[in-house]
């Protein structure tokens, strides 16, 4: 009974170090043999290291396929543009602005679809950005209706704008200008006027203020 355990543990020993992936052998795969053929086999697991004698006596693996770690990563679209606000700038409800347009806008990896758009969406992290580097620019918004108005705010990102006129129309062909700045320092400029009504209102550039263009987080009318 002892020759016959000892056989045993030195049966485990060598079948451990021949095939050293294997985690697991079974003691009823052992006990199972008769002591003389499991000295061969565990001779020949020894002499070959074949790893295929691992199934042999119920090892398993614990390293898991690459494909299946693969398919589990999320790819995630570089670039991805905003997501489109509906405007509304505060102060003023969203169904009084019909739409608004611009000069060319910035759309690209500094500024994805920074359009007139950014800046009637109550947002502040959001805005409306030139595409040219130049002084001439302008952003308008038209009105649903003919309002009154007297009052406009512009909160500008750090591009702000020096020089610039606000007029107003009420066809969109015939503008009166109601304010103009020639020394602006960007921030916020809160901006008063005289009553008017007007269905259309436009900011026009003349200057800006740094090397950059124009870039507005939002324009309201309160
Ligand atoms: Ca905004």
């Amino acid at each position: 009974m002892t020759i016959r355990r000892s056989v045993h543990c030195i049966l485990l020993m060598l079948g451990a170090l021949a095939v050293g992936s294997c985690r697991i052998i079974t003691a009823s795969g052992v006990s199972a043999m008769q002591t003389a053929q499991a000295e061969t086999i565990a001779t020949a697991v020894a002499a070959t290291l074949d790893v295929s004698a691992c199934k042999a006596v119920g090892a398993t693996s614990t390293t898991e396929p690459a494909q299946a770690v693969a398919a589990t990563r999320e790819e995630v679209p570089a670039n991805t543009p905003n997501t489109t606000s509906t405007p509304g700038p505060a102060g003023m409800h969203p169904d009084l602005i019909a739409s608004c347009s611009s000069s060319p806008y910035q759309n690209d990896e500094f500024c994805w679809d920074c359009s007139c758009e950014k800046a009637l969406d109550s947002h502040l992290d959001t805005r409306w950005t030139t595409k040219e580097w130049q002084d001439d620019a302008w952003i308008m918004v038209e009105f649903a209706d003919p309002v009154v108005i007297d009052t406009v705010i512009l909160r500008w990102e750090d591009a702000y704008g020096r020089a610039y006129s606000i007029d107003v129309s009420n066809d969109g062909t015939i503008w009166t200008t109601v304010y103009a700045e020639t020394n602006g320092n960007g921030g916020v400029d809160e901006i008063h006027f005289p009553s008017t009504t007007a269905q259309y209102i436009r900011w026009t550039g003349q200057g800006r203020g740094t090397a950059f263009g124009y870039s507005l987080w939002e324009i309201e009318f309160p």
